[in-house]
């Protein structure tokens, strides 16, 4: 199903979609940035134009950088260079999909799901306006639940950012909810 509104494209069951880092982009998918302890950002970027009908969907949508790390208390910035919405959403380690068929079943039996329920309770727009700041546990980004929404470039919504409240020398897991071979990991200072 896919649903459309407000500028948000959410697939929501992937069950097609077969996933991959173009070469170009292989390197840059755990590459480590430390901006200096207080802030960091992270981009969601890449194309999802590889299609050949009845055969595959080929994206290179990933996380720019997928490792950073931030002090504790400092600012999480999440920007959409893309022409799709994306979460940048906690999980435990266990939850991270590994395999293809974690990818596939994200938004069923695992974690992608209640992230998505909690990003638009009222259904997908038109049908609700979207949270783009889902916070579990205490305030900021320190528990699995905690995540943020942001739309397409150009839409208004393509950055979104969070306090890193999770205490010093945690590691935290995160994933993209609508695409869940997005990860990456936040090293807490
Ligand atoms: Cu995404």
């Amino acid at each position: 199903m896919k649903g459309k509104l407000g500028g948000f494209v959410v697939v929501t069951v992937m069950s097609l979609l077969v996933f991959g880092l173009g070469g170009a982009h292989a390197d840059t998918e755990h590459t480590t940035e430390d901006n200096g302890g207080h802030a960091a950002e992270v981009h969601a970027v890449g194309l999802d134009t590889v299609f050949a009908p009845n055969q595959f969907i080929k994206s290179t949508f990933h996380f720019k950088p997928g490792h950073v790390s931030v002090d504790h208390g400092g600012t999480l910035t999440f920007v959409d260079d893309t022409t799709d919405g994306h979460t940048l959403s906690l999980v435990t380690a266990a939850d991270v999909p590994k395999t293809a068929a974690d990818v596939n079943n994200c938004g069923d039996t695992g974690p992608c799901g209640p992230i998505l329920q909690a990003h638009f309770p009222h259904g997908f727009p038109p049908a609700g306006t979207p949270v783009p700041v889902v916070n579990q546990g205490g305030p900021g980004f320190d528990v699995p639940g905690d995540s943020l929404l942001v739309g397409p470039k150009g839409s208004g919504f393509e950055v979104n950012s969070v306090t890193v409240s999770a205490p010093s020398g945690t590691e935290l897991h995160f994933i993209c909810a609508i695409h869940a071979w997005m990860q990456g990991t936040i090293e807490v200072n």
